[in-house]
C-alpha cells in the first residue's frame, strides 16, 4: 500500500475495502433516470470519496497529536489560466483558487496561516459555525495581518458539506483569495458517490495585453473554472455507472447558472451542508449564487463526453473585448491590417457565406468564431485523450466536460494519466485506487 493512499485513507478514516466495493457496481449501471437516488449499487458499504479539485489539488497536512495541522500562505502568483494568457493573481501556496482543505467531521483543525502579500490580510472562514475569534473579520474580530505576520486558527468541525475560505477584502477575493474547505461526514452520505469533484466558478477582467485583473471592473472576459478557462480546464473522468457528485464554490460578482449535458442531477447540498433527501430537487441547471455552494449528484449512466459550463453567453467566451477579435489566436497577427489581413478574423474561416459582410449583425463587436482557434495540441493532456480532434475550437469561458467513458476507454485514459506521474496530481486520491 503506498504512502499517499495509506495517507488518504488516515486523513479521510476510509478503508480498504470500502474502495474496492466502489469497482465492481461501475459494470451494471441503471439505465433508468440519472437523478434519482439509487446508487448503482445499495448493497456496498457506503464511504467518503476524497474530493478532487481538478486544476488545483489538496492541502496537506501533518498531525501534532490528534490535531490535523495545516499551512496556508497568502502569496502573490502568476497562473496560466490559457495556454495563451497568464495573468497576475493573488492566491494561496502558489494557486489560485488556493489548495483543497478536506477534514472529517469530529476532527480538531488548525491552520497556520501566513501574510507575505504587500498589505494587510486575514482569513474567513465560510460558514463555519465557530468562535468570533476565528471569524477572519478583519479589525472586527483581529486585527489586520500585516505583511509578514501569522495568525493561527483552531477549530473543532462539526459541521459536514461544502464550504470554503478567502480573504475578507473584497478586492483581494477578486484577485483570487480563496480556496474549499470540505467537511467529510462522519456518517457517509446515502447513497454515496463514486467520484466527488470541486469546481471553483472565478471570473477576472484582464484588459488584452495586460496581466493583471482590473479587480474594480462589472464586466468579466475570462471566465475560469479552477483557475482554467476552458479548453485549458481538465475534464472529470467518470466511469460509466459511476455516481458522481460534483460541488460548486462561487465567489464573483455573477450568478452561474451550471449546466450539465445528458444527464439529470439532483442538488443535494448547499453551503450549509446536506439536503435531507425528501427535499432534493431534479435539474440539468442550477444556478449558483454569489458566496453559495451547490452540491449536485447524478448516475453517469450515458456514455459521452459532455459539456459542463455556465449557460450565461457571455461566460462561454475567453477574451472578450471590443472589436479586437480572436486575441486568442496566439502570435502572427500584423497591426494596422483590415479586418481580413490584420485580424485574421474572416480568411480562411470554413461556414461563412461570401456575402456575410451585408448582413446586419455581421461581425458582431465581440466577436466569436464558430469554431475558435483549435488548440488541442496546446491543451493535451492525458484526460483529454479520445475527445473528437478540433474539440478544442468549440470551448471556452466556463466550460468543461464530464466524460462518462465505458470500461475499456476510462481503463485507457486512467493509465495515461498514471503514466504521466504527475506531482500534486489532483487526481492522485482517484489514480490511488483505480
Ligand atoms: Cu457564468
Amino acid at each position: 500500500m503506498s504512502t499517499r493512499r495509506s495517507f488518504l485513507q488516515k486523513a479521510l478514516g476510509l478503508s480498504a475495502g470500502m474502495f474496492a466495493g466502489s469497482r465492481a457496481q461501475a459494470e451494471s449501471p441503471s439505465r433508468t433516470g440519472s437523478h434519482g437516488s439509487r446508487s448503482s449499487d445499495q448493497r456496498a458499504p457506503a464511504f467518503n470519496a476524497p474530493v478532487i479539485t481538478p486544476d488545483v489539488g489538496d492541502l496537506p497536512f501533518t498531525m501534532d497529536g490528534s490535531t490535523k495541522v495545516f499551512r496556508l500562505t497568502a502569496e502573490v502568483l502568476r497562473q496560466q489560466i490559457h495556454p495563451m494568457k497568464s495573468i497576475d493573481l493573488w492566491g494561496y501556496n502558489g494557486s489560485a483558487p488556493g489548495p483543497t482543505i478536506q477534514v472529517n467531521q469530529g476532527d480538531r483543525v488548525r491552520v497556520i496561516f501566513e501574510n507575505h502579500l504587500p498589505e494587510p490580510t486575514s482569513m474567513h472562514w465560510h460558514g463555519f459555525e465557530d468562535t468570533i475569534a476565528n471569524d477572519g473579520m478583519p479589525g472586527i474580530s483581529q486585527p489586520p495581518l500585516k505583511p509578514g505576520e501569522r495568525f493561527v486558527y483552531e477549530f473543532d468541525i462539526h459541521q459536514e458539506g461544502t464550504y470554503f475560505y478567502h480573504s475578507h477584502m473584497a478586492m483581494q477575493e477578486m484577485a483570487g483569495m480563496l480556496g474549499g474547505f470540505i467537511m467529510h461526514p462522519k456518517e457517509p452520505y446515502h447513497p454515496h458517490c463514486d467520484k466527488d469533484f470541486l469546481i471553483h466558478l472565478q471570473e477576472y477582467a484582464v484588459l488584452p495585453s495586460n496581466t493583471v485583473p482590473n479587480t474594480m471592473n462589472m464586466e468579466f472576459n475570462w471566465l475560469l473554472l479552477n483557475g482554467k478557462a476552458g479548453p485549458a480546464t481538465t475534464p472529470l473522468i467518470v466511469r460509466l455507472g459511476d455516481r458522481v457528485r460534483i460541488r460548486f464554490v462561487n465567489l464573483g460578482m455573477d450568478h452561474h447558472p451550471m449546466h450539465l449535458h445528458g444527464h439529470t442531477f439532483c442538488v443535494t447540498g448547499t453551503e450549509g451542508g446536506r439536503i435531507p433527501e425528501g427535499a432534493w430537487w431534479p435539474g440539468n441547471t442550477v444556478l449558483v449564487g454569489v458566496a453559495q455552494a451547490r452540491a449536485i449528484e447524478f448516475v453517469a449512466n450515458n456514455p459521452g463526453d459532455w459539456m459542463l459550463h455556465c449557460h450565461l453567453p457571455h461566460h462561454m467566451m475567453n477574451q472578450m473585448s471590443s472589436n479586437v477579435g480572436p486575441m486568442t489566436r496566439g502570435v502572427g497577427m500584423p497591426a494596422g491590417g483590415d479586418m481580413n489581413t490584420g485580424m485574421g478574423m474572416l480568411q480562411g474561416m470554413d461556414g461563412i457565406a461570401s456575402d456575410a459582410n451585408d448582413v446586419p449583425n455581421f461581425p458582431q463587436d465581440a466577436y466569436m468564431e464558430g469554431p475558435m482557434m483549435t488548440i488541442d495540441q496546446a491543451v493535451e493532456r492525458p484526460e483529454n485523450f479520445g475527445l473528437k480532434a478540433g474539440w478544442s475550437g468549440f470551448m471556452q469561458g466556463m466550460m468543461t466536460f464530464v466524460r462518462v467513458l465505458e470500461p475499456s476507454q476510462y481503463d485507457a485514459v486512467i493509465a495515461r494519466m498514471k503514466q504521466a506521474k504527475r506531482t500534486n496530481d489532483p487526481y492522485a486520491a482517484l489514480l490511488e485506487r483505480a
